[in-house]
């Protein structure tokens, strides 16, 4: 494991946010085997504290993906399982504990792009560049990627990115749904910050909703998309946490919905 290229500290109030951040700027935060297998085990072991993740990267960019100095020593089968490993670390970003919101800048490219797509929501600065340079290396995405990425901008887009290299701007980033917020450059962090204590204040059993049932249901058929809804809703409007904040509301006690 690669705890040294990797840091992590507890924010807010209650501890309530774990900042998880890739300190591997020498290399643009190029993910190697130690710096993967460190990220599952962070999500592994969240203190019982934490509520909402954030990643960022230390330095320039986000993360320049794979660290290619370690893939020339691979054989095939070699290769399948080190893309199940990506596939196991990134599940326990996309179905651990916590929301997590990825706070992008610069490069956000490869597996860079298929760690912030196993994000809940991401959080770009003007600086971000979004790019799958898998097509013009001669490899293909392994880290989920081919999965994940066409369910956020569609088949179409991933394949024009991979084929002919593309390379998206922030602004276009945002625009076909690569990130949901843009904001000033150098301040995506902060925002990132902000969203997660608003998430971690959120009662638990809706953020599992959101992210560990939502998905499921989208991936589902109607009929039993439908069907597993009714469930999970009636499991969250259940919890004392949901019954307390509607009274809140009805008594006057909670925020009117407002826009910004
Ligand atoms: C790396 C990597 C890396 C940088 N693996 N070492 N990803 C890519 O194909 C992207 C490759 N990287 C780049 O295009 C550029 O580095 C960046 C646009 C991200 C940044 O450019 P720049 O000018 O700021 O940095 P640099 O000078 O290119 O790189 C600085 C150092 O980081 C340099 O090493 P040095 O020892 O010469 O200082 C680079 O070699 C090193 N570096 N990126 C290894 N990726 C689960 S499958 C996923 C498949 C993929 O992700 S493939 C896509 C890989």
């Amino acid at each position: 494991m690669d705890k040294k290229h990797i840091h992590f500290e507890l924010y807010g109030e209650q501890q309530e946010v774990a900042i998880i951040r890739l300190t591997r700027g020498s290399k643009r935060n190029a993910l190697n085997d130690g710096l993967i297998l460190a990220l599952r085990d962070l999500f592994e072991k969240m203190p019982a504290s934490v509520r909402a993740a954030v990643i960022d990267g230390e330095g320039e960019h986000f993360c320049a993906g794979l660290d290619l100095s370690e893939l020339q020593e691979r054989d095939a089968s070699q290769g399948v399982f080190h893309s199940r490993m990506w596939h196991a670390a990134l599940e326990h970003v996309q179905y651990g504990p916590v929301p997590v919101i990825a706070a992008l800048h610069g490069a956000v490219v490869g597996g860079g792009l298929e760690l912030a797509s196993a994000c809940h929501i991401r959080v770009a600065d003007d600086t971000t560049f979004y790019a799958l340079p898998e097509g013009s290396r001669g490899i293909f995405v392994g880290g989920g990627g081919a999965v994940r990425i066409p369910r956020l901008i569609g088949t179409a887009r991933m394949t024009d990115m991979m084929l002919t290299g593309r390379v998206f701007n922030a602004q276009d980033g945002e625009r076909i749904g690569l990130a949901q917020y843009l904001v000033p450059a150098g301040t995506a962090f902060d925002k990132a910050c902000e969203l997660a204590v608003r998430i971690a204040g959120n009662a638990p059993m809706t953020n599992y909703a959101l992210t560990h049932v939502l998905p499921r249901i989208a991936d589902q058929p109607a009929d039993q998309g439908f069907m597993t809804e009714a469930m999970m809703a009636a499991i969250a409007q259940s919890a004392p946490a949901a019954k307390e904040r509607v009274r809140a509301f009805l008594e006057g006690r909670a925020d009117k919905v407002r826009i910004a």
